[in-house]
């Protein structure tokens, strides 16, 4: 915008000078909201600023110019505009810009639906000179809609021209919008567990302790209690109070809890409440693939094509190459293709990120592994067939057939040997320009580009493709090897070209993913490498890292960008001979301890506070990744207050929030299910499924980057932006990198349903391995029984951490699956007296690091 000579024009009902409409219009109504971004163009083009292909815009002075072709017909032939303008039908709206021409013109500046019918809702015409005009009507908008557009309309004309605009400004109410929050009691709306805390949160004005009911299925009060008076919540704005029903242990279904007048949404309070939810939130990344066809069969309801197969209209992904120049001043680009069909889309779009695959299957990878060393797990949960994929009753467990989906996809983003920059990995491909929806994969007509490589990128390969190669060498040892090939060429790669950065600018057509400071990824690539191969340059790395010794766990969390949490929890908790290595131990558990103490600080017990007290972007993401370290803090001390700080939190995610709602699809009485995906797109074609049951919603953000949310939620606090709208991008997307840490902390919570039940303490066992010649070790396993009963017919199971194989054992007879060993009693030494030990021992092959089992189950017990 620049202050210029204003003729205020004959047709206006208004006529304001330049820089005073915003202002004005909002004194006229205290609710009017600016819905036009950047409107001023103070930002250049920013905003989504666009034209149709044969306008040229450019930002001049100030002020948007277009060149305009001469020779067109209709209005309609040359426009610029701005689209995703939400309107709310009866709502009066103020339309306001200031116009001219370089030498003469005629614009119509239409409010209208930017897609099918397109419909005009007003329009506002004038010939146009060397004298800028200021133009501006009110109107009343005909229907609601979050997919309006302003549009200037300047074809028709003989001549080529110049047309200029500025200070374009749609200003009105804001529809008042309020959510329905329903109840002011504030409640898990899935379940609590019997032997686990049980917390709710009431809205009220009083001041002082209220009473409390909890009634029963049949509506029987079975508990009462009074609230604790907790003040003004500030990520609500709310006073609250907390209600504390844990002496509560019973079980069953359509419980409610009453106080001040009101009555909960129901709930269960259910042991197994939780396996479901492990189930769906990692089946969804089944109608996440690309590359394939989704089944029917597999998901009723969920069919669609494979997307991006090389069938028009795609134009990928089975021959991909790079633009001449990449993206945002990225220099030349490469001079091959790349076959990159498959993985995972991101998100709500069809883009495919390594960086954001990387977290992201690493994170399924850890759902599996926490399986094979936590004692509260349950890998039967994650077996071949737990998942109805097409690779189910392939012997493989499912979560790791799913995870290979990603994996294949992200070794296919490789730069090949041979070529400058070999080893490293391709940041992303996705389409050229943003596309609308609702948008089937296969249905994707825009050309395709693999961006330039980046170190992150390589980073995230080299620790996702390490990790695979411990966690496959079980199943299949040829995929392991290969990932293990990828992962130290991606290391040595990156270590090449340590500060190659993704930039914010590369983001037209797909999400940027920019990151400039590596030092965390190459710690995570570090550890991943460390824990699989043992060799001494990645321990040496790692210790010469000051992410080794710093606080990791920061109070806004972690995600895709800040990944050196997720090599630290792994260091921590699989076995492995880092020196210093108890520290790690130690500094989850306090990390963990910071988020309990946030998590209790806050009446709606959310384990996140990020300093600025302001929620990111996929804060759901970011609450649900703290729980993963308070989970492991659980999983490492055994302390029961960091399982119990874990139920709490999914309280949060599950109702007890100040929107009264859960964020997981199909999960509670009242739960999102608009979100933002171009394929499940029910909200805008109802022919469309919801996202399916178990998509987590990325959650209130303070940032409300997306024009709805802009329109709706200005001035939010931090719980209250949120919108469950298809179009709310910003708020209530679905991505890949969110549902992992859902599936993680669902599953760990499923796995507490046994914790009231005594703990098997009745063994332990003693494995030691010596005597290693290259790739050769013998073990000798000794188990004792601890208990005070004799044990009368034993089989030990463990899991065998990287790809060390049984060659021989004697004192058991041994079989295997997978990774998974099972040694039982031969006869004769099938009775242990207490105090007593049997010992086997077995030769083993192996590579790389080989540390002991960290788990050994008893009889299905664990052990020690
Ligand atoms: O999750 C990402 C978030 O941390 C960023 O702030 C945001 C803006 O850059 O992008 C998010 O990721 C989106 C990605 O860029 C494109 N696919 C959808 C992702 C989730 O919204």
């Amino acid at each position: 915008m620049k202050r210029r000579h204003v003729i205020a024009a004959a047709s206006a009902t208004i006529a304001l000078v330049a820089g005073s409409v915003v202002a004005a219009l909002q004194a006229q109504a205290e609710d009017t909201q600016e819905l036009v971004v950047n409107g001023s163009f103070d930002a250049g083009l920013a905003g989504g600023w666009w034209s149709t292909g044969n306008v040229t815009m450019s930002v001049v002075d100030g002020q948007l110019c277009a060149a305009v072709p001469g020779g067109t017909v209709n209005p309609w032939d040359a426009i610029v505009g701005q689209n995703d303008i939400p309107l709310f039908g009866g709502q009066s709206y103020a339309f306001s810009f200031e116009a001219s021409a370089a030498s003469e013109g005629q614009v119509r500046g239409v409010v209208g639906l930017a897609v099918d019918p397109f419909t005009t809702y007003f329009a506002l015409s004038s010939p146009l000179s060397p004298s800028t005009v200021a133009l501006s009507q009110t109107f009343t908008a005909a229907e609601n809609t979050t997919q309006g557009q302003v549009a200037f309309q300047v074809g028709g004309g003989t001549d080529p021209w110049t047309f200029c605009v500025d200070n374009v400004s749609l200003a009105g109410a804001s529809g008042g919008y309020q959510p329905d929050t329903g109840p002011r009691v504030r409640v898990n709306q899935v379940a609590y567990l019997p032997d686990g805390p049980k917390q709710a949160t009431l809205v009220t004005d009083a001041m002082t302790a209220l009473p409390w009911q909890l009634a029963d299925g049949d509506g029987t009060v079975v508990a009462s209690g009074t609230t604790t008076p907790r003040g003004v919540d500030p990520t609500s704005g709310q006073n609250v109070h907390s209600i504390d029903f844990t002496g509560y242990t019973g079980s069953g279904t359509g419980y409610t809890l009453r106080a001040d007048g009101e009555t909960s949404h129901p709930f269960d309070i259910d042991p197994a409440a939780y396996a479901s939810l492990r189930q769906d939130a990692l089946k969804f990344y089944y109608t996440q693939r690309s590359g394939i066809e989704i089944l029917d069969s597999l998901r009723p309801g969920y069919a669609r094509p494979a997307g991006h197969i090389g069938v028009a209209p795609n134009q990928g992904d089975t021959a991909v190459g790079c633009p001449a120049e990449y993206p945002a001043g990225g220099g030349p680009g490469c001079d091959y293709t790349l076959d990159v069909a498959g993985g995972w889309y991101d998100a709500g779009d069809e883009g495919k990120y390594v960086v954001n695959g990387g977290i992201s299957v690493s994170q399924l990878m850890s759902t599996f592994e926490r399986s094979k060393v936590a004692r509260t797990s349950d890998p039967a949960a994650l077996s071949d067939g737990a998942l109805t994929i097409p690779e189910s009753g392939n012997g493989v467990p499912d979560i790791l057939d799913e995870a290979r989906w990603e994996l294949e996809f992200l070794l296919s983003m490789q730069v090949p040997q041979g070529e400058p920059l070999a080893g490293m990995a391709h940041h992303k491909v996705h389409d050229d320009n943003w596309t609308g929806l609702p948008l089937l994969p296969n249905l994707d007509p825009q050309p395709r580009h693999l961006h330039k490589p980046s170190t992150a990128a390589t980073l995230n390969l080299a620790a996702a493709a390490a990790q695979a190669a411990r966690l496959f060498a079980g199943y299949d040892p040829a995929f392991a090897q290969r990932n293990l090939i990828a992962a130290q060429r991606a290391w040595a790669a990156a270590v090449a070209h340590p500060a190659i950065y993704a930039t914010v600018a590369d983001g037209n057509g797909g999400g940027s993913y920019d990151d400039d400071n590596v030092t965390d990824e190459f710690y995570w690539a570090a550890a991943e490498l460390y824990l699989t191969t043992g060799a001494k340059k990645y321990q040496d790395y790692i210790l010469a890292s000051p992410l080794n010794t710093a606080d990791v766990f920061r109070p806004e969390g972690f995600d895709w960008k800040w990944t050196a949490p997720l090599g630290r929890l792994d260091l921590a908790t699989i076995p492995n001979a880092l020196p210093g290595r108890a520290a790690l131990r130690a500094s989850v558990v306090a990390g963990a301890q910071k988020y309990l103490d946030a998590m209790h600080a806050n009446p709606y017990g959310i384990p996140y506070a990020p300093n600025s007290g302001l929620f990111d972007w996929g804060s759901n993401n970011l609450v649900l990744n703290n729980m993963v370290v308070v989970a492991s803090a659980y999983d490492i001390s055994g302390d029961e207050k960091y399982r119990d700080a874990v139920l709490e939190g999914v309280d949060y995610l599950l109702g007890r929030n100040a929107l009264n709602q859960s964020f997981v699809t199909g999960y509670g009485e009242t739960a999102s299910h608009n979100e933002h995906t171009r394929w499940y797109s029910h909200e805008l074609n109802a022919a469309l499924p919801n996202p399916p049951k178990g998509s987590l919603a990325g959650g209130p953000n303070s940032g409300i980057q997306d024009p709805i949310a802009q329109a709706l939620l200005q001035g939010c606090a931090p719980q209250f932006c949120y919108i469950d709208d298809i179009e709310s991008y910003s708020t209530n997307e679905i991505a890949i990198n969110w549902n992992s840490p859902l599936a993680w902390v669902s599953a760990f919570v499923a796995d507490q349903k046994d914790a009231s039940a005594p703990v098997a303490g009745g063994c332990s066992v003693h494995y030691v391995t010596h005597g290693q010649p290259p790739g050769r070790f013998v073990a000798q396993v000794t188990v004792t029984n601890t208990g005070s009963r004799t044990i009368n017919g034993w089989q030990l199971s463990w899991s065998f951490l990287g790809n060390q194989r049984i060659l021989h054992l004697q004192g058991g007879a041994v079989s295997v699956d997978g990774a998974q060993v099972t040694v039982r009693d031969v006869g004769h030494n099938a009775r242990i007296k207490p105090g007593k030990k049997v010992t086997f021992s077995f030769l083993g092959r192996t590579s790389g690091a080989n540390p002991a089992p960290a788990l050994f189950r008893l009889n299905g017990h664990p052990c020690g």
